[in-house]
């Protein structure tokens, strides 16, 4: 594997999870691998999972790891080709990319979407610039439209509390105030879509994500009708995914918050959110408490997704 940038680069499931697994049992085995090399981590929006667990995968295989924050202290960037750069950006992504490059062994980039222009964030303008300019293997740390990375952990995390060949996994809208990437949602669907389980997905009326996402997947305008029987049930908000109200928050019903009640209506079933989470509008106290709640261990998968894919990385070099 040389760039990572969509679940789909995972290649056979049972190998992945077997990999993952060995990586978690295992978790120094391979610093030989990564000795003497450097991973880059770039950042253009905030994160605590992503910087942290990111950064632990790199170390736990020996890597020596550095971090760029662009909005702190890096000069601001333009991105826009033929601009006229007489305003308060003073250097352009198309010298700071190759100058990165230089720096470091493999990239990784979170670049949210930006909701300006919808082609921009759905052809992954940031990343591929990266992918090209750089000269060095790039992964995704959460770009416009996929997690990748979040995914896997997600993946792995089902794989270890499933207790059925083919679970029911029901991946919910919930309000949120502020309007938010379809990034997570893209690409869990992207992931579940590899998988035989039963995979439902439950959203307001104009929240129905792009076609190239859902796939075969069931979708429902009816939350109540998509938890009875659900296994998972993971949780995310996400804004308007259709060219018409791109990037919009159209709904903050707080019916569709998980609640006790709702759980009720699943099989006993696990609660996953890939954080962070508002509580109260995603989910309520006592669903995130619960014994049945698995942020914490999802959280933990991501040293294990991202130390899974540095090494395929790592060994491509
Ligand atoms: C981001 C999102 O929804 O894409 C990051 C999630 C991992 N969430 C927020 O910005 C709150
Ligand atoms: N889940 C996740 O990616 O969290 P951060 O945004 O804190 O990295």
């Amino acid at each position: 594997m040389r760039h990572f940038t969509s679940v789909t680069q995972l290649g056979d499931l049972k190998d992945a999870f077997a990999a993952a697994r060995y990586v978690k049992e295992n978790p120094f085995a391979d610093q030989a691998l990564g000795k003497n090399r450097t991973l880059l981590l770039v950042f253009f929006n905030n994160s605590l999972r992503t910087r942290l667990s990111t950064q632990k995968a790199g170390l736990n295989l020996g890597m020596n790891v550095i971090v760029l924050d662009v909005n702190q202290g890096a000069w601001k960037l333009e991105t826009e080709r033929g601009v006229i750069m007489d305003g308060d950006k003073s250097e352009h992504l198309l010298e700071a990319i190759p100058v990165m490059g230089s720096y470091c062994d493999i990239i990784g980039v979170r670049s949210f979407a930006r909701f300006e222009n919808k082609a921009d964030d759905y052809n992954e303008v940031i990343l591929n610039q990266f992918i090209k300019y750089s000269g060095k293997p790039v992964f995704s740390m959460e770009a416009a439209t996929r997690h990748p990375l979040q995914t896997f952990a997600d993946m792995i995390t089902i794989e270890e509390y499933k207790t059925k060949a083919r679970p029911k996994v029901v991946m919910t809208w919930a309000p949120h105030p502020k309007a938010l990437p379809q990034a997570v949602p893209n690409s869990f669907a992207e992931g579940l879509n590899m998988t035989d389980y039963e995979f439902v997905i439950a959203n307001p009326e104009g929240y129905d994500l792009a076609p190239e996402f859902v796939g075969d997947a069931k979708v429902t305008h009816d939350q109540d009708e998509a938890l009875r029987g659900a296994d998972f049930v993971y949780a995310k908000n996400w804004s308007v995914a259709d060219d018409a109200h791109y990037g919009e928050v159209l709904n903050r019903d707080r019916s569709w918050t998980v609640t006790t009640e709702k759980m009720a209506l699943t099989n006993d079933a696990f609660f996953m959110h890939c954080l962070p989470v508002r509580r109260n509008m995603i989910v309520s106290d006592d669903v995130i408490e619960s014994p049945r709640s698995l942020v914490i261990p999802e959280a933990a998968n991501r040293v294990v997704s991202a130390q899974t894919v540095l090494k395929e990385i790592l060994k491509s070099l």
